[in-house]
Formats: C-alpha cells, structure tokens, sequence
C-alpha cells in the first residue's frame, strides 16, 4: 500500500494557513524566551523512533485477540505499514524484527523494500519466551537460566542466530528480553539463575560483531509471579557490565512497579554511560501497553527532561535506541501508532524548551518553587506547532491522522488486504 505524495501536500496545503498562524503565535512566545527555534525544529527532525514487526497487529491478553482489519499478514505487508507511517510522521525511520516471527524469505528483497520506504532496521530481538515449533528443548522451567546445559546451549544457539540475522540487514544491535523466572517460591535458586543466565549472556556477547550492541531489557514480573531472573535495572546494570563495554540496559517504560522513578533510573545510567534503549509505551496498573502519553504524559516529560540532559551532558553515554513496545488491543494500530509518535515528540520537545541554565541556578539556590516553575512553564506550553513545523520541513504531514482519516488509508489497505487478514506474530 503506497500513497501518492502529491495527495499528502495537497492535504498540507488545505491547513498551511491555520498551522502559520498557531506556529507564529508560538514561534513568538518561544523567541522573546531567548528559545532557539531552529535547532529544537532540527532535533524533532533528527529523533527518529523504531517500530517492531509485532505492533502493526493488534496484540490480545490471555484471554483472547481481537484483529483489525486489513492486517499485514507478511513482513513485506509490515514493512509497508511502518513506511506510511513513516511517510506521513516523518518521525518512524526504523523498523524492529522480532526473530522467528519474521525472518526474512529473501534477505535482499527485504532490504531494498525497507530502503524504498526510507527505513533502516534497528535491533533485532530474540525470543526465549516460547518455544518454537520442532524445538529440541522447551523453555517451560527457563532459557538462559535454565539448569538444563542443553536448554541454555538452544537459547544462546538462538541469540545468535539472531545476531546473523540481523547482520545481514545492517542491524547493529540485539535486544535481549528474557521471560525467565519461577512461579513459585522455592522452585528456583536466585543464585543459579543469575549466573546461568550472566555466562549465557556472556556467550552471545562474544559472537557480536565489534560495531553491535546489546540491550538487556528488565521486567519485574510476568509471565512469572514469583520471581524473574532480570528484575530491575541494576540486575541488567550488573550483567551489561559483566559482558562488557558493548552491553547496556535497555529501559521499558511498562517494566516497573507501580510508582517507580523511571526519570531517577535513566540519569544514573545515563551517568555511567549505559542506557542503551528506550521503549515507550503507557500504563495504569502494570505493563499495559498502551498509547505513549495516553495516561501520564506529566511523566513521560519528566523522563524526557532526564533523557534530553543526558543527552546534552553524558558524551560517555551513546544516543539511545527509541522504539514504540505498545499494544493497542482495541485501535487501528496505524492511528494508534501515530498517537504515540505525537505523544513522544510533544514530550521530547517540551523537555528541549526547559531552561537547563535558570533550573540549575535554582536548584543551587535551593529555590524548590522556582524549579517547579521552570519545567512546569515547559511542560504546558502547546508545543504541537512546531511538531507540525518539523513535519512539514521533513517533507511529512502537518496532521498524519487527520491525513491517514481524510484518505480513507485504513479502507485502502483492506481493500487490498481483505478484512480477515490476522498479522504474524503474537
Ligand atoms: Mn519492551
């Protein structure tokens, strides 16, 4: 599914009047602030978010799935969606593979099809976490971790199948999400576990090509409810620096007990130089997996804040890797998608307008109101026009949803699909 470039600035061009307006009452307000305005439309240009294989589909619970018509049924279909959403939000130039739900028929062909649509593909990820069909060892009582030498010797055989994979689509990175953990107290030795899984890790480590790295994601709970193996952010500290100067942590935003200070979490690793990636999502209760900003967007700024001063102060710490890891049970995934892309900009622009100089004189004068008052000035200002600035200088649309709405995309698509197409994958 391909659309006309023409009908997208034509599109642009009914609005161009009230986006100039909206951006010039804004552009004003930023200028007298002493605000930079050209180098934040630059940075928005510049921040680029990875969408994986499984979101184009709508994910499900346990308790079942609920497809959205006109599907992508193939990784070229997937591919395709993640190119409009590119084409329309300028902002989603990558694309993550889930490995095995999407390898790659003929590697070339994939490549050329995501360079026509202008998308690079970012890490690759392995799964652990169920087992493959014709499997020789199963991951019931653990991958990495297991006390079985066989079964760990499959999950690292696997993570590194991945790696080459991912090597042959000019991917530089595997992220590594491990289920592993017990149910109940008692059936597993914490200390075991751990190491079992740090000597595995190790192993894949060493079949990394010198230019890759490896994001080691955390999770408190679930699929286990006892325990899990990568808890928290300083188990995967830990074992990023057991592996070496390649590893880092990677930080979901839905991997965390209730409350926890994600903001806090990102400058201590920022500082020590291993925050590799970033998975945006929203949540209420646990890992809901919902549309980016559709429930804290106070908080996802306060990370921001965090993110874009290291960033700015943490040369030591390499630009981390952005991806959405949302579910949508319920939206078209397109729409959704492009909410969260909004939702991650409006953030990260919002977090680029906070006076850094003015809160840190603040801070030393321990003028906790004054602090307050600088990032809350930032937070409420309406940023979206200059999203839509950064848009429309990409080459993209000024509002991808009402474009995606007005160019009946989604009926185009199962039009060409048909309505019972169900995505690979989860
Ligand atoms: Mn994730």
């Amino acid at each position: 599914m391909n659309i006309d470039k023409g009908l997208i600035q034509e599109q642009n061009r009914k609005k161009k009047e009230v986006h100039e307006e909206k951006y010039h009452f804004l552009s004003n307000n930023l200028i007298r602030q002493g605000i930079d305005i050209p180098s934040i439309l630059q940075k928005l240009s510049d921040f680029q978010i990875a969408i994986p294989s499984w979101a184009l589909g709508t994910g499900g619970t346990r308790f079942g799935r609920f497809s959205f018509y006109g599907e992508p049924a193939t990784l070229e279909q997937k591919i395709e969606d993640v190119g409009l959403l590119h084409m329309l939000t300028q902002s989603a130039g990558a694309i993550s593979l889930h490995i095995p739900w999407d390898i790659p028929k003929d590697f070339k062909a994939i490549a050329e099809l995501a360079a026509s649509h202008n998308l690079i593909f970012d890490a690759v990820n392995s799964n652990t976490f169920q087992d493959s069909k014709n499997a020789r060892e199963s991951y019931k009582y653990g991958s990495l971790s297991n006390t079985d030498k066989s079964v760990r010797e499959q999950a690292i055989e696997h993570n590194i199948e991945v790696i080459n994979i991912g090597k042959k689509l000019n991917s530089k990175s595997l992220t590594v999400w491990l289920a592993d953990g017990s149910n109940f107290p008692g059936q597993s030795n914490f200390q075991t576990a751990l190491m079992n899984t740090q000597e595995s890790l190790e192993k894949i480590y060493q079949s990394m090509p010198d230019d890759w790295k490896m994001f080691i994601e955390y999770k408190p709970y679930e699929p286990n409810f006892y325990s899990t193996v990568i808890q928290d952010w300083g188990t995967s500290f830990m074992l990023a620096n057991a592996c070496g100067e390649k590893a880092y942590t990677l930080v979901d935003l839905g991997h965390h007990l209730p409350n926890t200070n994600i903001e806090q979490i990102v400058s201590t690793l920022m500082l020590k130089g291993k925050l590799g990636g970033f998975h945006f999502n929203d949540s209420k209760y646990g890992d809901d997996d919902l549309t980016v900003g559709s429930l804290r967007p106070y908080t996802l700024f306060l990370i921001f804040n965090a993110l874009v001063f290291g960033m700015e102060n943490n040369p030591q710490n390499p630009n981390p890797a952005w991806m959405i890891d949302a579910s949508h049970n319920i939206k078209d995934p397109l729409e959704d998608l492009m909410q969260s892309l909004e939702a991650i900009q409006e953030a990260y622009a919002k977090a680029l307008l906070v006076d850094q100089e003015a809160l840190k004189i603040a801070q030393l004068d321990h003028d906790v109101v004054k602090c307050q008052e600088i990032l809350q000035s930032a937070y409420r200002t309406d940023v979206r026009p200059l999203l839509e600035r950064a848009r429309l200088n990409s080459g993209g649309a000024i509002y991808p949803l009402e474009v995606y709405r007005n160019l009946s995309i989604r009926k185009k698509i199962v039009d060409e699909r048909g309505m019972d197409t169900v995505a690979s994958g989860l």
